[in-house]
């Protein structure tokens, strides 16, 4: 069966009546640490378990994490890894399989913070111009519909000068993934409101490694939600360049809600 990301559900039925139910759901990126503690005599042992922001456990995740203990010492910390090199009296052990434990005595207190992640195989996204710190690149492959990269800015008025806020001829979006892979489409959402418009035109290229040419046989007119399709090509980096419908004026900015490669 291919891989597809999602949820699994097994229920177990005796005579047409469920008596059990297990669901496994594929992780997203992990976004914080989930603390739970057993005590067992004078000690404490505190399980820091990295979980995405649904609460699912990052089975993948390694992320560094640094025990922080009030009102006691801490005795020793563990990832369960046999291979593990690092020391069991550090405060700071990396995850295994999504996991790290710290030992305290019972009653100590235990915070714990999460290196930023280390992501060798995320995604990235570019643009050749963003028009403001909420509106950058990320947010067209951050899997929310609300959130958009955009070109549009507003240059505040100053004691000669009236606010200027117009919209560039063109920009450009593009997306990275680190190994190559084969992709014949592009999907974007773009934003549609009083500032902004669907661009005049899109053209996909892609890179060879060290400069952007155009993907043959692009079909596919641009529409609040636009499919372009192409020859296939094998590539770690599409870039897809967008023209103003309204270069010059108040309502041609460029905005994309999502970018998807496929
Ligand atoms: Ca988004």
């Amino acid at each position: 069966m291919p891989f597809e990301p999602g949820e699994l559900v097994a229920v177990a039925k005796r005579d047409g009546v469920e008596v059990a139910r297990d669901v496994l759901r594929t992780a997203g990126q992990a976004a914080e640490v989930r603390l739970s503690r057993e005590e067992i005599g004078a000690l404490a042992f505190v399980t820091a378990e990295v979980v995405d922001s649904a609460g699912v456990l990052v089975p993948s995740a390694e992320q560094e994490l640094t025990f922080t203990v009030t009102g006691g010492t801490l005795l020793g910390t563990d990832n369960g890894k046999q291979d593990s090199a690092e020391n069991y009296q550090s405060a700071t052990r990396k995850a295994f399989a999504g996991k790290a434990l710290a030992i305290v005595p019972r009653g100590a207190d235990v915070q714990v913070a999460m290196a930023a992640p280390k992501r060798p195989s995320a995604t990235t996204a570019d643009a050749s111009y963003s028009g403001s710190a909420e509106t950058q690149p990320a947010n067209m492959i951050d899997g929310d519909p609300t959130t958009a990269w955009s070109n549009h800015y507003v240059k505040e008025a100053t004691g000669l000068l009236p606010a200027i806020s117009v919209a560039h001829a063109r920009d450009w979006v593009s997306v990275s993934w680190p190994e190559p892979r084969a992709v014949e489409a592009v999907e974007l959402t773009f934003v549609v409101d009083t500032a902004h418009a669907v661009p005049a035109s899109i053209e996909v290229s892609t890179s060879d490694g060290t400069r952007y040419a155009p993907v043959r046989s692009q079909q596919g007119d641009p529409a609040p939600t636009t499919r372009i399709t192409f020859d296939t090509v094998t590539t770690n980096s599409l870039r897809v360049d967008l023209r103003s419908l309204a270069p010059g004026e108040t309502n041609g900015f460029l905005g994309v809600h999502t970018l998807k490669a496929g």
